[in-house]
């Protein structure tokens, strides 16, 4: 007997089917003869919005009446991916969905393929906020999550008849999109620029404009837990010409300028990653989306209240900061509870530190934002007084705590030099009760390196959370196959809300026949990628070699430059016949990854790729036995359908680089083989799934750091690899550019003279685990063993585990009774 936990129903498949109706006669204004499946799509949604409603002011209402601590998630980017299925699926509806939209004449994945992915975020950082409140409403954890609602995500990418990559503007919303409440009479004001003067001692904000951030509502249900939290992205609008005239702008086109202005605001989503530009607009996005989230949440807990007791604040929110994009809203509390609720300096900083808290998601110094005070100054000029005293109290604070005043110089929150700047990572350490990695390894550096200062000096403030998934929507909508399996391995689905019971699964990995069924889910779901790949790209995948895959932001770090490489040695061993076609283990590779439009070495590496693909792809003597492609405009929808389709995915950053990695747990818990380095969360990982089950090679950050420390010479490796040597020859001469030597000579030039993340030194062991890789794969049945393990080991990467340890370390609140 098979144990069902998946939520009911609140609707049949009759009240479905008569809500689509109604939707697409009173809003689409089409008859289901007219309608399109894009019609379909947006009354299905709006009937499962219908339903929602009543569990979403219920939520709302004990948030605000119970007495259990609210979670504000502040996020520049929530990569949400598409609504439609996953709210089916947590709503319990997809069974009635598939009904009423087969009965009504339609396909339902042809309706669910016609949402447009809302992409506003950047990549792991952005999806890992996604998962993060799919757990928190899940857990029945009241949240908000709050961000900004980008006119334009992240761009389309395209590529060129070079294999170069373009950038398309992404304007989703160019569609209907019936998941986003837009609520006007819930809007902000938020202003900018202007000066301080004071009044009677008062400091006091002359701003010089305003924009209105309007609220836009996704509702975020809960998976079987009856809860609906909100996803609140602010969306800038202009005031209208009345208020614009009271800026005593006469002219009318001076008069227009700042409404212009003011929509940029939420118009683009910045495309760089971990390289933040220090953009004047960049910072107008972070003031904007944090102030209006502040004022929202005093409006939401203190409904109608002109002088609220504002001290109860740590009681009714906690905020996190996702990454430093979010500080400003340190000092906006601190103005807030100062400027507009009278409250003395210590009460306020004991609010605001007892409010907020901080993830730090990268160790790459230039991605810690340092923003010039020049800048702040003349954009949020009230908040640049703050800051400046914050940082005398902090060194103040500092001088009771050490006589190292050197140390108390380099903890500085506002440098001391002839153009000082901001550094938004200390204002967060300061500012904030707890500070968090996001994983293990991660946590520790940043405690030993990027943070150490304040580690030794508030030890207790740090603490390690380490990354988690949704299996919601990474498990049960990517893998409908191996999600039956493993339910009916387990004899329950209860595994969806709690992960640690794959578990269970680990004896079935004795089981031969278990294993075979393993086999066939992810054999059945190669072949749909195949059928998938060639109907969306063009390309034509032969399921029956291994798929091989690498997807991520395309970043030196990363080392997509490494498992190009040795594709590039594997082919010249070909070629010149050292290893014969036969002994060739078949093997497609799939690259998927954007670069940041002014990443020059990205975006070289990523026309390479694409031209070692179109030379191997076409290359007679290779016999189809190694196949390289690169599906443009990686986003969530292809994650979805790869991930489960993969039998080795690649893991390979430099150790010491990639804070944590959340594709390696989705690969993982899908059934994966993962090479990869000791780095991030790959070592959790490899500890979870066992050492024997999981790829490792390459340095360790100590070997890095000696290396580094000894002075690190990329040519000596060239020289000593005879292979490496081979490959790197081949890119230099032309053979991947028609024979021009001069397309990839600074990509050749940077490997030889510079490789600073020691791509050249880690390719040996990497050659060397291949071949592990390929003996293994020879034996079907030991391959897919240690791919089950890898399963029933990974319950600890649930983002449902992330929340609890979030709850517990930092948040102290949890579920609403
Ligand atoms: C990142 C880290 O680089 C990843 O290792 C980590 O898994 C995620 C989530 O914690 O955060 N930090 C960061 O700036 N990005 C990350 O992915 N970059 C993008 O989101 C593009």
């Amino acid at each position: 007997m098979t144990e069902i936990t998946a939520p009911k129903s609140p609707v049949t498949t009759a009240e479905f089917t008569d809500g689509i109706r109604e939707q697409l006669k009173y809003g689409q204004g089409v008859t289901p003869e007219q309608a399109t499946p894009a019609d379909v799509y947006v009354a299905a949604s709006l009937v499962v919005r219908h339903y929602l409603q009543d569990a979403w002011f219920k939520t709302q209402q004990d948030m605000v009446n119970g007495h259990t601590k609210a979670v504000g998630y502040l996020s520049a980017e929530f990569l949400i991916g598409k609504q439609l299925r996953n709210a089916l699926l947590n709503a319990g509806m997809l069974d009635q969905f598939d009904a009423a939209v087969e009965g009504l004449g339609f396909d339902p994945q042809t309706v669910v393929d016609s949402e447009y992915e809302p992409a506003l975020g950047n990549g792991g950082l952005g999806r890992l906020a996604a998962c993060y409140v799919d757990s928190l409403a899940s857990l029945g954890v009241p949240a908000f999550g709050y961000g900004i609602q980008y006119r334009y995500g992240i761009f389309r990418q395209e590529f060129d008849e070079q294999g170069r990559q373009i950038e398309k503007p992404e304007y989703w919303l160019a569609n209907d999109e019936p998941w986003g409440h837009v609520d006007y009479n819930r809007s902000q004001k938020v202003s900018f620029g202007g000066d301080v003067i004071e009044k009677d001692g008062k400091k006091i904000w002359k701003p010089a404009w305003s924009v209105r951030a309007v609220p836009v509502d996704y509702m975020v249900p809960g998976y079987a837990s009856g809860r609906v939290n909100t996803l609140r992205l602010w969306s800038a609008r202009s005031y209208d010409e009345f208020d614009l005239l009271t800026f005593n702008k006469s002219e009318y086109l001076d008069a227009v300028k700042p409404k212009v202005k003011a929509e940029d605001i939420s118009k683009i989503l910045y495309p760089e990653d971990s390289t933040p530009q220090g953009k004047q607009l960049r910072l107008e996005q972070q003031y904007f989306f944090v102030a209006a989230s502040i004022q929202d949440v005093i409006r939401v807990f203190y409904p109608g209240q002109d002088k609220p007791d504002l001290t109860t604040l740590p009681e009714k929110i906690t905020f996190q900061l996702n990454d430093t994009h979010p500080v400003i809203g340190i000092p906006e509390l601190m103005r807030v509870l100062i400027d507009e609720y009278d409250y003395d300096w210590d009460t306020a900083w004991d609010i605001t530190t007892k409010t907020f808290n901080y993830t730090c998601h990268t160790l790459l110094p230039e991605a810690l934002e340092v923003w010039p005070a020049s800048l702040i100054g003349e954009l949020l000029p009230r908040h640049l007084d703050i800051i400046k005293e914050i940082n005398q109290h902090f060194l103040d604070e500092l001088k009771t705590k050490t006589r190292d005043k050197e140390k108390i110089e380099r903890m500085r929150i506002v440098t001391n030099e002839e153009n000082p700047k901001v550094r938004m990572a200390y204002l967060a350490t300061a500012g904030g009760s707890h500070v968090n990695g996001v994983a293990e390894l991660h946590s520790q550096l940043l405690k030993d390196v990027t943070l150490r200062d304040f580690s030794d000096l508030y030890p207790d403030k740090f603490t390690n959370v380490t990354n988690g998934v949704t299996p919601r929507r990474f498990i049960r909508l990517a893998n409908p196959r191996l999600s039956a399996l493993i339910t009916e391995g387990l004899g329950t689905d209860k595994w969806l809300s709690d992960l640690d019971l794959l578990e269970g699964l680990v004896p079935l990995a004795k089981d031969d026949e278990f294993v075979k069924k393993f086999a066939a889910v992810k054999q059945a779901n190669k072949e749909d990628f195949a059928a998938y790949a060639k109907r969306e790209y063009g390309f034509d995948l032969d399921p029956n070699t291994m798929f091989n895959s690498m997807i991520k932001r395309l970043h030196e770090y990363k080392r997509q430059a490494l498992k190009i490489l040795a594709l590039i040695a594997k082919y010249a061993d070909i070629k010149s016949g050292k290893v014969s076609i036969d002994d060739v283990q078949p093997r497609t590779v799939i690259f998927g990854a954007k670069a940041a439009p002014g990443y020059y070495l990205a975006k070289l590496t990523i026309q390479l790729i694409n031209n070692v693909a179109r030379v191997v792809n076409n290359d007679p003597d290779i016999k189809g036995k190694l196949q390289v492609y690169y599906p443009w405009n990686y986003n969530v929808r292809l994650a979805q359908h790869l991930i489960p389709a993969t039998d080795l995915d690649e893991q390979i950053s430099q150790a010491g680089k990639e804070a944590s990695g959340t594709g390696n747990m989705k690969f993982a818990l899908n059934g994966a083989l993962t090479v990869g380095t000791l780095d991030g969360a790959n070592v959790e990982i490899r500890e979870h799934v066992g050492a024997d089950n999981f790829f490792l090679f390459g340095m360790t950050v100590d070997e890095v750091e000696d290396l580094y420390a000894k002075g690190y010479q990329p040519a000596e490796y060239y020289e000593r690899d005879p292979r490496l040597k081979a490959a790197i020859d081949m890119v230099a001469d032309g053979t991947f550019s028609n024979g021009d030597r001069n397309t990839y000579a600074p990509l050749v030039a940077d490997w030889l003279t510079k490789d600073w993340f020691m791509t050249l030194a880690d390719f040996t062991a990497y050659s060397k685990i291949q071949a592990d890789v390929e003996a293994l794969y020879r034996d079907p049945i030991e391959w897919n063993r240690k791919a089950l393990l890898n399963v029933a080991n990974s319950g600890f990467f649930s983002s449902d585990r992330a929340i609890k340890d979030y709850l517990d370390r930092i948040w102290h609140t949890g579920p609403l009774a």
